[in-house]
């Protein structure tokens, strides 16, 4: 039995619109993903169903600055305070050598805690965004409590938001606070695997520089994939963190074949760590008909990768991330969970 830990609050973050291909879309990171992975957590009986508990905002704060929480809290108000009532979307990020200030205005504030337009604030966003963040602590407190694994069903996801900035669907990175629990409540060593289709340039942001968490990642190719300007297999780490980031880019069609070449070497990476848990990013758009990637895995290569990472015999977290292909999500999710149990 594993624990599913989830709230219905991920319901408040639902935006009108993302860009995609130059034309304004119904976005895909919307609420009916949760839903579906706890009907498929429900129908497979996978293990009880759990509320968050009331963890608090010190933990989020050891891992994101504090004036980037307070923007994400406040945002609304501002733009609320001048009338506004579109989803917010940030349109201007200072560039290159500038010395980038932020500045009163929320328009500017949007552009420096932003990387991208993908991430839309609506009124209610931040009571959802910090409900996940508080799903992902009390799975991590399930598992440094003894539990062999743990399921935080997360939404909005949370991978590629860094120190201090959202971007890609991504306001809290749920996954990272959970690693920093783990250390914060004694352990000294953490991996952190991302199966997401993308690049999780916001968890390898976050850990760069440090040696304490191991970040392994396999995702599309950033020469033609988003987040389009990391995730190369050179970007190995800086200073102390030097040889702790491992970055698994893998060109457009890849099938499980080359995917699963690329997790086994990923898991003799985390093996030889000495890790003491270990946190899954776990994102489902590698599947072969999400919408918006391009990988080619099947419903079944769930269960065989839930299986393979079980067999490294870590305290294990997983966290929710991508994947759009609404209809087979909870199938494709939970078949990880499955095979882990399986194996375990
Ligand atoms: N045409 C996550 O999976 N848009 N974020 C890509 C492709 C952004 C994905 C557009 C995708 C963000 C958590
Ligand atoms: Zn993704």
């Amino acid at each position: 039995m594993m624990k599913t830990f989830y709230s219905d609050d991920h319901r408040l973050h639902h935006a009108n619109a993302e860009l995609n291909d130059g034309q304004l879309v119904p976005v895909f990171e919307k609420p009916s993903r949760a839903d579906m992975v706890l009907a498929r957590v429900r129908s497979v009986e996978l293990g009880p169903v759990l509320p968050p508990e009331a963890v608090g905002v010190e933990p989020i704060k050891r891992v994101h600055s504090a004036d980037y929480v307070d923007f994400l809290q406040g945002a609304w108000a501002e733009w609320s305070a001048l009338g506004r009532s579109n989803d917010m979307l940030p349109l201007a990020w200072p560039p290159r050598r500038v010395q980038a200030r932020c500045p009163k205005d929320i328009d500017g504030k949007l552009g420096f805690y932003s990387f991208d337009a993908g991430a839309p604030l609506t009124a209610t966003s931040w009571q959802a965004i910090y409900a996940g963040s508080q799903v992902a602590l009390t799975a991590q407190r399930a598992v440094a409590s003894g539990e062999r694994a743990a399921f935080a069903l997360c939404r909005p996801p949370g991978h590629h938001a860094g120190i201090d900035y959202m971007g890609g669907y991504c306001y809290l990175n749920n996954a990272a606070i959970a690693a920093e629990a783990f250390l914060d409540g004694g352990m000294r060593k953490v991996a952190l695997l991302d199966v997401d289709y993308h690049h999780g340039n916001g968890t390898q942001d976050i850990f760069y520089q440090r040696p304490d968490v191991l970040f392994l990642s396999i995702h599309g190719d950033p020469q033609t994939e988003y987040p389009c300007y990391t995730g190369y297999a050179d970007e190995r780490g800086e200073g102390a963190g030097l040889g702790y980031n491992h970055n698994y880019p893998l060109p457009v069609g890849s099938d499980w074949a080359s995917w699963s070449r690329a997790l086994q070497d990923a898991l003799r990476v985390a093996a030889g760590y000495g890790a003491e848990a270990l946190v899954v990013s776990l994102g489902v758009d590698t599947f072969a008909d999400d919408p918006i990637s391009q990988f080619k895995l099947r419903s079944d290569d769930y269960l065989t990768m839930g299986e393979m990472i079980a067999e490294l015999g870590l305290p294990t977290l997983f966290v929710m991330e991508g994947g759009y292909a609404v209809e087979e999500i909870g199938i494709n999710a939970v078949n990880v969970l499955q095979g882990f149990e399986r194996a375990s």
